[in-house]
């Protein structure tokens, strides 16, 4: 029998849609095929979570093409790493994949408007955790501090003492952006966070020209705006992705038991082995929130 594996050429996953997904090739990546895929191909029906769909931003692709843009998804490369969270709005054990193969999260909040979100970003740096990437957080909107009392200021200075790397910044200072761009030069990075943070804002402040309009009409399907509801990602350089994610309200956790999450506050898990009280620091609240969410799921 001839060997198929012959006609397929790789690429990476850039966005994803009900049964296609679109796909930059390894060989050219200026050149971007709409592919289909096979649902019941590539998912895995014996573990206890099912992913909404097999393919998510980022994963590696083995694809034979069919002509000038299109093509079908007959290979997907294990994945290194990746960001879940559970599937909002569906019943039972969903998951939908954010974005795979990843060196970092940029873990987005604004210092203001809407307000800097400690819950949030607790969230995003558990399910790093789990999965071993690197969290950056960045305030963004610090344009707006101008005014605000001194010592409300740093709401981000329980990560900096905890050791997280913090970018207090503003899409409207370029300046204050330099060390950001430095950070994601070279690697491939996803932007999350709530709905008007200033996602899209920074990294077109970063990107420039490069990358053109985010959310713009889709180059493949001309299918209009739809990056509100997808990720998407984008190669302004070679060696240099990032995945945009539209806004996240719910980042629910899975594969975690209520009582293990004390472990992923690692200030208030050293307190409590040593027996001393630790209700009186600020991510306790947020400990007990995340909690009483899960205990919820469980019941
Ligand atoms: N004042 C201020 N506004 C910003 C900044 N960055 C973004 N914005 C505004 O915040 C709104 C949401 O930005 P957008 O990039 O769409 O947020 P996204 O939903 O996280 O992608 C827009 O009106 C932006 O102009 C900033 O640094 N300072
Ligand atoms: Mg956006």
């Amino acid at each position: 029998m001839q060997n198929n594996n012959e006609n397929l050429i790789k690429g990476v996953v850039t966005e994803v849609f009900p049964n296609q997904c679109s796909v930059i090739l390894d060989s050219d990546p200026s050149k971007k095929l709409l592919c289909s895929y096979r649902r019941s191909q590539f998912l895995n029906k014996k573990t206890e979570w099912r992913e909404r769909s097999p393919v998510a931003p980022g994963d590696y692709v083995e694809i034979k093409v069919l002509g000038s843009k299109d093509g079908v998804v007959e290979g997907l490369i294990p994945r290194r790493n990746q960001v879940q969270r559970k599937a909002p709005g569906r019943e039972g054990k969903v998951l939908h994949t954010i974005a795979a193969n990843i060196d970092q999260v940029v873990i987005v909040s604004a210092f203001l408007d809407p307000p800097f979100s400690p819950g949030l970003i607790d969230r995003f740096l558990i399910a790093t955790q789990q999965e071993k990437i690197v969290p950056l957080i960045v305030i963004n909107k610090m344009d707006l501090a101008a005014g605000v009392p001194e010592f409300d200021r740093t709401p981000w200075k329980l990560y900096t003492d905890m050791g997280y790397q913090c970018f207090p910044v503003s899409a409207h200072d370029p300046e204050s952006l330099q060390i950001l761009k430095d950070k994601v030069k070279g690697k491939t990075s996803v932007f999350c966070g709530h709905s008007g943070v200033g996602k899209t804002s920074l990294l077109h402040e970063i990107f420039g020209e490069k990358i053109g309009k985010i959310g713009s009409v889709n180059s493949v399907t001309g299918k209009g705006k739809h990056t509100t509801t997808c990720s998407i990602l984008l190669q302004p350089e070679i060696g240099t992705r990032f995945i945009d994610t539209p806004g996240i309200k719910e980042f629910g956790l899975f594969n975690i038991k209520p009582n293990e999450l004390l472990e992923h506050f690692p200030e208030l898990y050293e307190l409590d082995q040593k027996r001393e009280k630790y209700d009186h620091l600020s991510r306790y609240q947020s400990y007990l929130r995340i909690k009483q969410g899960l205990e919820e799921e469980n019941r």
